[in-house]
C-alpha cells in the first residue's frame, strides 16, 4: 500500500506556508489576523449559544484556520497549470464568476475543496481569476502583453515535475509532499522586480490597473488572504485602532439573526516599491487585506431573493447609511432558522439527535416535526463560495478611484473552462447533494 500523504494534509501544509509568508511580505495581515482572533474570542465568550452551536455543527475547529486567497493570471495554460497544482491539494474548480459585468477585465473560479470531511478539515480557497487581453482595446498593446505573457514560466521546473510525478503515481510521499508546497510557493511570491520596462508597465497600467498588475511581474503574486470572522461590524469598526484603513462598505448582505451566505471588506492595497527591468523605480498597488463572514448557503430561490433585494437596495458612500437601507429591504428576507427550511430558501445539513438515535425516524414522518420534538437537528450549511457584486467591490475599491468605465464583456464560461481544461463544478449542485446526504443518513430518504 502506497504511504501518500493526504491531500487534506497537504493543503493544511500549504495554506499555512502562504499565511506564513504573506505576513512577512504584508505586516498588516498579521495585524489583522490577530484583531480578528480577538473579536472572535470575545463574540464566544460573550454568546454561549453561538459558541455551542458552532461547537455541535462542528464548525469550531476550523474556524482559525480558515482563510481564502486571491490570485490572478494572464493566459489559458497558467490557469489549467494551477487546476493541476491545486488538485494535489484536494481543491477543485468551482463556479463561475463574470467580473467583466462590473467592469473588471476577468473572469473567475474559486479552487476549494468539495466533500464535507475536506471541508471540515480545512476549507481553504483560491479565487482565481484569468485576464481578459480581449478586453484590451489597443490592438498593439494587446499584443504586446500576449508576447511578455508567453515568454514567462509562473510555475518553477520543480513544481511541474511534481505534479506530473502525483498525476503518475497518484500521490506524493511526505518528502516530495514538503518539496511541492515549498515549489508551489515560489508561484505565488511577490516580487519587487518588475519584468518590463516602465514605459511598458505604465502604458497597461494606464489601460487598467489589473492589466499591469497580471503582465508586468514574473508570478502571481497573491494579492491577499483572508480570515473568517464571526462579527464582521465589529472588525470593521476597530481596523483604525490598528493603524488599518477599511475599505468604505462592507459588501454582501446586511447585519442579522441568521447570516446569509457572505459579508466582505478589506483594507486598501498597499503602494509597494518596484524596480523595472530598465533600471527605473516606481510603485505598485495591488496587495490587500480582507476579512469576511460566512453564513447559510441559500438555494436557488434565496438566491433570487437575495439578488433582488441587493439590486433593490443599491449602493451607497456611508457604511453605516447603506447598512440602514440593506436591513430595511432584507426585512422581506425571512431571518429565522424554520421559515429558511420551510420556504427552502437555504441548505441545512440534518442530523440524528441521542434521541432521534433512539427513536428513529419512520419514512414519511415530517421533518419539522421531527425537528420540534428534537429527534432530528438541522444545522446551517456554510456557503463555502463568493459573491460577484461583493468581488467586484473588493476589486474595485483596490483599483484606485478612477476605474475605466468598461463596456460590460460578453460573459464566456465556455472560453474560461477551455482555457482552465475542465468544467467548473456547479455549487448549488454540491450544496443540494450534500443536504440530500444528510438526509439519507437520517433515514428520511431513500
Ligand atoms: C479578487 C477579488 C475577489 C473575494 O473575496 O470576493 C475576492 C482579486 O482581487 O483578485 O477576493
Ligand atoms: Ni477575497
Amino acid at each position: 500500500m502506497d504511504n501518500f500523504q493526504s491531500a487534506d494534509a497537504i493543503r493544511t501544509r500549504f495554506s499555512q506556508a502562504m499565511s506564513a509568508m504573506y505576513q512577512q511580505e504584508v505586516p498588516q495581515y498579521g495585524t489583522l489576523m490577530q484583531l480578528v482572533m480577538t473579536v472572535n474570542e470575545r463574540r464566544l465568550e460573550a454568546d454561549a449559544g453561538l459558541k455551542n452551536r458552532l461547537s455541535a455543527a462542528d464548525e469550531l475547529s476550523r474556524l482559525n484556520i480558515e482563510r481564502h486567497g486571491a490570485i490572478r493570471v494572464g493566459r489559458a495554460e497558467e490557469l489549467s497549470m494551477l487546476r493541476q497544482m491545486f488538485a494535489v491539494m484536494g481543491m477543485f474548480p468551482v463556479g463561475y464568476y463574470d467580473l467583466s459585468q462590473a467592469g473588471v477585465p476577468v473572469h473567475s473560479t474559486a479552487f476549494r475543496p468539495v466533500d464535507d470531511a475536506a471541508l471540515r478539515r480545512n476549507p481553504f480557497r483560491i479565487f482565481t481569476s484569468l485576464l481578459r487581453l480581449e478586453l484590451i482595446e489597443d490592438e498593439v498593446l494587446r499584443k504586446k502583453a500576449a508576447e511578455i505573457l508567453a515568454a514567462r514560466d509562473i510555475f518553477t521546473p520543480r513544481c511541474r515535475q511534481l505534479i506530473l510525478q502525483h498525476q503518475q503515481q497518484g500521490g506524493l510521499h511526505a518528502e516530495d509532499a514538503a518539496m511541492f508546497v515549498d515549489e508551489a510557493l515560489e508561484t505565488f511570491r511577490w516580487h519587487s522586480h518588475s519584468s518590463v520596462d516602465s514605459e511598458t508597465y505604465h502604458a497597461l497600467n494606464q489601460q487598467h490597473r489589473l492589466i499591469a498588475d497580471v503582465v508586468c511581474f514574473p508570478g502571481c503574486h497573491i494579492n491577499h488572504l483572508t480570515p473568517r470572522t464571526l462579527d464582521i461590524d465589529r472588525v470593521q469598526e476597530m481596523m483604525p485602532s490598528r493603524g488599518i484603513d477599511p475599505k468604505v462598505l462592507i459588501e454582501g448582505p446586511p447585519r442579522r439573526q441568521i447570516p446569509i451566505l457572505l459579508r466582505q471588506t478589506s483594507f486598501k492595497a498597499l503602494e509597494e516599491p518596484v524596480i523595472f527591468n530598465d533600471g527605473h523605480q516606481g510603485t505598485h498597488t495591488a496587495r490587500f487585506g480582507e476579512i469576511e463572514q460566512r453564513g447559510v448557503a441559500l438555494t436557488p430561490k434565496g438566491r433570487a431573493l437575495y439578488d433582488r433585494l441587493l439590486t433593490e437596495a443599491g449602493s451607497g458612500t456611508d457604511n453605516q447609511q447603506h447598512q440602514q437601507q440593506l436591513a430595511r429591504i432584507f426585512r422581506d428576507f425571512p431571518d429565522d432558522e424554520a421559515t429558511l427550511r420551510q420556504q427552502a430558501l437555504a441548505w441545512f445539513d440534518y442530523r440524528l439527535s441521542e434521541k432521534g438515535q433512539a427513536t428513529p425516524p419512520r419514512n414519511g414522518e415530517d421533518l419539522e416535526t421531527l425537528i420540534a420534538e428534537g429527534r432530528v437537528i438541522a444545522d446551517p450549511v456554510i456557503y463555502e463560495d463568493f459573491l460577484p457584486v461583493s468581488a467586484a467591490g473588493i476589486f474595485q475599491s483596490n483599483l484606485g478611484d478612477k476605474t475605466q468605465a468598461r463596456s460590460a464583456g460578453q460573459s464566456s464560461r465556455a472560453s474560461f473552462e477551455r482555457a482552465l481544461g475542465s468544467e467548473v463544478k456547479d455549487e448549488m449542485q454540491l450544496y443540494a447533494e450534500r443536504q440530500q446526504r444528510s438526509l439519507q443518513r437520517c433515514g428520511l430518504v431513500n
